[in-house]
């Protein structure tokens, strides 16, 4: 199949808007029978890495560099960590501190985002523990009031966590109520629905499948279209000061 040359996908300096099409898979050190596509990596500019991990059933994941936070889009994980055994379906996901022993097997055929980010500890804080969620289990919270959109914080708010990675579900119609522009970089992967995603100076019909990154100070805002709920799985990093003290 092929396109004419023609795709949505688009990188500048400050962005990258990636769509399905243009999606190449590779395989990684240590994983086996899991073919990795890498969205996000210090080669594109970003201080961390987002991947989607499609595992064939019986498919495990190898080391981690640095942090690591699992969302499962598919199937069924088995994640071993600190002496618990845990079942991860759709919504499930967990973050495991950096150089926390822990292994991840599918139990069928499987699709999860994967965040890894070397982890900047601040000083007199504690050192974080495993988290293991389920999206549906956590309360989400209106954005500046706004009832149509609505945020679910999958990671601890406090200070031994060096990032955030939410749920964002926008009703059709609407929108960020204003033009966001901040340090923080942002890895986000359309999980459903749609919208026009502003990037910088540019504006984009973005679909689930879809994935962006977002460079510190990346002008952005987004807006929801169509009949169905619009919603996005996004990392921040988080609760650091700029400059590493
Ligand atoms: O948390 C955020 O910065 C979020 N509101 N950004 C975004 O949706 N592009
Ligand atoms: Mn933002």
């Amino acid at each position: 199949m092929h396109h004419l040359g023609a795709t949505r996908s688009s990188l500048k300096p400050d962005h990258l808007l990636q769509t399905p099409d243009t999606f190449i898979r590779t395989p990684l050190p240590g994983a086996e029978n899991v073919d990795f596509i890498i969205h996000a990596a210090p080669q594109l500019g970003a201080r961390f890495t987002q991947m989607t991990a499609a595992f064939a059933a019986g498919g495990s994941l190898g080391y981690a560099s640095g942090q690591r936070f699992l969302y499962v889009l598919e199937g069924e994980l088995e994640l071993e960590a600190g002496k618990r055994s845990h079942s991860l379906v759709p919504g499930g996901f967990a973050y495991l501190p950096q150089d926390a022993p822990h292994t991840v097997h599918a139990k069928s055929a499987s699709r999860a985002a994967v965040i890894e980010k070397p982890y900047q500890r601040q000083t007199g804080a504690a050192l974080p523990e495993i988290v293991v969620g389920d999206e549906s289990q956590i309360a989400s919270t209106a954005l500046m009031g706004d009832e149509g959109l609505r945020v679910r914080a999958l990671m601890p708010d406090e200070p031994p966590y060096d990032f955030a990675v939410n749920t964002m579900t926008y009703d059709p119609g609407s929108a960020l109520s204003m033009v966001e522009i901040h340090v923080m970089e942002h890895g986000l992967l359309m999980l459903e629905g749609g919208g026009i995603y502003r990037l910088g100076d540019s504006w984009y019909p973005v679909e689930a499948g879809d994935f962006i990154w977002m460079a510190a100070y990346c002008p952005q805002w987004f807006g929801a279209l169509g009949k169905k709920p619009a919603k996005y799985l996004i990392y921040k990093d988080w609760r650091r000061h700029p400059l590493g003290a």
